[in-house]
């Protein structure tokens, strides 16, 4: 069994922060746990805007903090996001992700992440290296 607390991982090479300053992305479980996904608590800074394309993952988003929306870009669909809200990117959907007020989110990733990708110019995570 592993057992982490949330303040374990503040400040530690998990708690990895956007470039753009948008969202800060605290890895709960990753990778290198070898349990088949990765779990991350997810802070979304209020009044952002951020375009994600998870072209090698699928995320499921569940929103306990905040509202804001998400819209697909294919064909501009938007759907409002509050606590209790989930999101499911079970199509690799290129989306934009925006927060009215501080979202606080609950990402699971498959494949999981490693925590060592950033978004690339097309807002996605390359893949893995377990997926290369
Ligand atoms: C909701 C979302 O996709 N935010 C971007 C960060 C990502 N969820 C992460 O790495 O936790």
């Amino acid at each position: 069994m592993i057992v982490r607390h949330l303040e374990d991982i503040v400040n530690s090479d998990r708690d990895v922060r956007a470039e753009n300053g948008n969202w800060e992305s605290r890895r709960l479980i990753l990778n290198n746990d070898a349990v088949g996904f990765s779990l991350h608590d997810t802070i979304i800074h209020a009044g952002t805007e951020t375009l994600l394309w998870y072209k090698h993952h699928i995320e499921a988003v569940y929103c306990i903090e905040g509202e804001g929306e998400v819209e697909t870009t294919e064909n501009g669909e938007i759907h409002p996001i509050k606590a209790g809200s989930v999101y499911l990117l079970n199509g690799n959907e290129r989306h934009w992700l925006r927060a009215k007020t501080t979202m606080r989110m609950v990402c699971v990733f498959n494949p999981p992440v490693t925590g060592s990708e950033t978004h690339d110019a097309d807002g996605a995570y390359r893949p893995g290296a377990e997926v290369l």
